[in-house]
């Protein structure tokens, strides 16, 4: 199957959900037109990445969520999966009914939402920290996802989704390995500035890769990692995005920072050179040696 990343440059401040979909659905139609059958967009793909700015005000905080999905805003991205038969991947802010916060991604195929992950490894801080250029308040305004690390039978295999943060960690895609998934879809708004490791800044495409080609690797999977990207309200977001074979080879990567299209085509059955070999979990795996992994955080 031919897979899609469609890489999004800025969302600015004050853009609407309205614009940010407008310029999904033409990165939509220009993947159907390169014979696509999934399109994977960013992480909170609707907005800007808003957690970069401390607010207690709670009514700012909750209009940058959806309350209902879908909804209004985001209905041309439902209705042009299901005219051209397409498949997408959509990051979002989730307020629940129950009124709890959750950085979420969706799986829709044909207009009908199939699949929903809510992200678990949130990053950054809590308060407002006035040393740091911009703020990370992901663990301000999102709690941790209760939703596991599903795997979805879909679009002829199955299918799965972290979200930014999540990549960097080896559990989560062993539990998606674990789980049996064969396309991993994840989004990602990755600044290029670290304030707490500044020497680190020249590495961020290189962790961006490290960790989605290991993750692929090491599990035998594939996955499509797509950026928001660009100078975003004064904060520089890295692109970077790629699309990683189960051998950790990248077979497609973005050239720029902004709105961009990359595509692959993929063949789901060679997760198993790796999974019958060198990854052979059954085989291979010593579970009863790795107690400490879920036994304690640090
Ligand atoms: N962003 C960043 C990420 O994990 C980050 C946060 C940046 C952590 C750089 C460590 C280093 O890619 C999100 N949204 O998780």
């Amino acid at each position: 199957m031919i897979v899609a990343g469609a890489q999004l440059g800025p969302i600015a401040r004050d853009e609407t959900r309205g614009s940010a979909v407008a310029r999904m659905c033409a990165l939509m139609r220009q993947a159907h037109a390169q014979g696509a059958k999934v399109v994977v967009f960013p992480e909170l793909a609707l907005t800007t990445f808003f957690p970069r700015w401390y607010t207690e005000d709670q009514a700012e905080i909750d209009a940058w969520f959806e309350t209902a999905m879908p909804n209004d805003a985001v209905r041309p991205l439902f209705d042009l999966s299901a005219d051209l038969g397409m498949g997408f991947h959509l990051g979002y802010a989730e307020l629940t009914p129950e009124g709890r916060h959750f950085n979420t991604a969706i799986l829709v195929v044909a207009g009908e939402i199939v699949g929903k992950y809510r992200k678990i490894h949130l990053p950054g801080h809590r308060e407002n920290e006035d040393w740091r250029p911009f703020q990370h308040l992901e663990k301000r305004y999102f709690e941790t996802g209760d939703l596991g690390f599903p795997v979805f039978d879909a679009m002829g295999g199955q299918m799965a989704m972290c979200i930014c943060n999540d990549r960097r960690w080896p559990e989560t895609w062993r539990m998606l390995g674990l789980g049996g998934a064969e396309l991993v879809m994840l989004g990602y708004n990755t600044p290029l500035h670290y304030p707490p490791a500044p020497e680190h800044d020249r590495l961020q495409y290189f962790h961006n890769e490290l960790s989605v080609q290991a993750g692929c690797y090491q599990n035998g999977l594939w996955a499509v990692a797509v950026a928001k990207a660009g100078l975003e309200e004064g904060c520089e977001l890295i692109g970077g995005s790629v699309i990683v074979a189960p051998t950790g080879e990248i077979v497609a990567r973005a050239q720029g920072v902004g709105d961009e299209l990359i595509t692959a085509e993929i063949d789901l059955d060679r997760c198993g050179e790796i999974r019958r070999n060198i990854f052979d979990f059954r085989a291979h795996r010593e579970p009863q040696c790795y107690g400490a992994i879920t036994a304690m955080d640090g």
